[in-house]
């Protein structure tokens, strides 16, 4: 037998939550649906970043600003939904930095991490922990939370990198730490190199046990990226989903590069589409080569070398490639694997 409802019900429950929210209370049973909702609701909005309509503005901003006053002179890509917050994603920040030749973006540490991912230019370096690492297009470069770091330019011409950090996420824990160095720059205590020879030649020293949060790897250089890409297209056809996907590892435990950001690349030759696909990781999407087009819902993003392009979480989206085409992507994947809170789907 279910009660009816008295007719002034309704009336007693609001001068009840009134008097509750007195007391700092509320019911849970009118927002327990979208406190925890069904499925992900998207944040944000697809979007594309064509590196042709950004660059003059990133370039521009060496008429503004040194890298010294700017400290990091980045201009930040904003998802267009969350404008103002400084964020790509719910949980990620994107910019597009840029050093002139003889510039010193200074050394400093903060709790966020940072990968950097090579758009153009060569000559600059990266000082991440006491080593140096001149940075050519398409490098995959990371810089663990809370290591010194600093950035210079000893080439010709303005060298561009797409920054991503951890921003938003190390913002919701509220756990932000930074620091300036004394210095400009943090001394260095490693030859260049010498973290590739160490641990990214499928070699580790003897003895050598000493997981980390973070791949000791540092700089993950394209050639040999591409090159092991290409050689995975003789091996069979690629994922009907995913194109020849790889991650990029830690080889100290096989997991990701980072804590907080996983990264990945991928082939998709030449005239191959993806079937839909769709992960509770909002994502962020740099073409390295080729050419093609990313879909999501009603939106047809053309791609083209370095056009950087934003799908939010639980979105179905497709890739297509025109011409062989490489797409370097990061997301928070690794931390809502940490958690339990990862999931996929594969459409068709
Ligand atoms: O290079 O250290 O895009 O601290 C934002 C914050 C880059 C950096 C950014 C940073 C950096």
């Amino acid at each position: 037998m279910s009660a009816v409802p008295k007719p002034n019900i309704q009336a007693e429950r609001e001068a009840f939550y009134a008097r509750a929210d007195t007391q700092n209370m509320a019911p849970l049973w009118t927002r327990l649906k979208s406190l925890v909702p069904a499925n992900p609701t998207p944040v944000g909005v697809p979007h594309r970043w064509a590196y042709a309509d950004a660059r003059p503005y990133v370039l521009e901003s060496a008429r503004h600003i040194s890298a010294q006053e700017a400290e990091r002179r980045v201009m930040i890509l904003e998802n267009p939904g969350l404008r103002g917050s400084s964020q790509i994603t719910n949980s990620l920040y994107a910019g597009l930095q840029l050093i002139m030749p003889g510039e010193v973006a200074p050394a400093h540490r903060h709790m966020q991490s940072a990968l950097r991912f090579v758009v153009e230019g060569s000559g600059a370096f990266t000082a991440v922990d006491g080593e140096k690492t001149t940075m050519q297009p398409g490098d995959f470069v990371i810089t663990p939370s809370w290591t010194w770091h600093h950035h210079g330019h000893e080439g010709s011409g303005p060298m561009v990198w797409l920054d991503g950090l951890d921003i938003p996420l190390v913002a919701f824990f509220n756990s932000t730490f930074r620091e300036d160095h004394e210095a400009k720059e943090a001394p260095l205590t490693r030859p260049e190199g010498d973290s590739l020879a160490r641990y990214g030649s499928g070699l580790l020293p003897i003895g050598y046990q000493q997981p980390s949060l973070n791949s000791p790897v540092f700089n993950y250089p394209y050639p040999r990226t591409r090159e092991a890409l290409q050689t995975l297209t003789r091996a069979g056809a690629p994922d009907a989903h995913l194109g020849h996907l790889m991650r990029y590892v830690n080889p100290l435990d096989g997991g990701w590069a980072m804590p907080t950001m996983a990264t990945m690349i991928r082939l998709l030759p030449k005239g191959f589409a993806t079937q839909a696909y769709r992960s509770s990781d909002s994502a962020i999407f740099i073409v390295v080569e080729g050419s093609g087009e990313l879909r999501v819902g009603e939106r047809h993003f053309p791609l083209t070398p370095h056009d950087v392009v934003v799908v939010p979480g639980w979105m179905a989206y497709t890739l297509h490639a025109q011409q062989d085409l490489v797409v370097f992507s990061y997301s928070d994947r690794v931390a809502q694997e940490k958690l339990g809170l990862f999931r996929e789907q594969r459409l068709r």
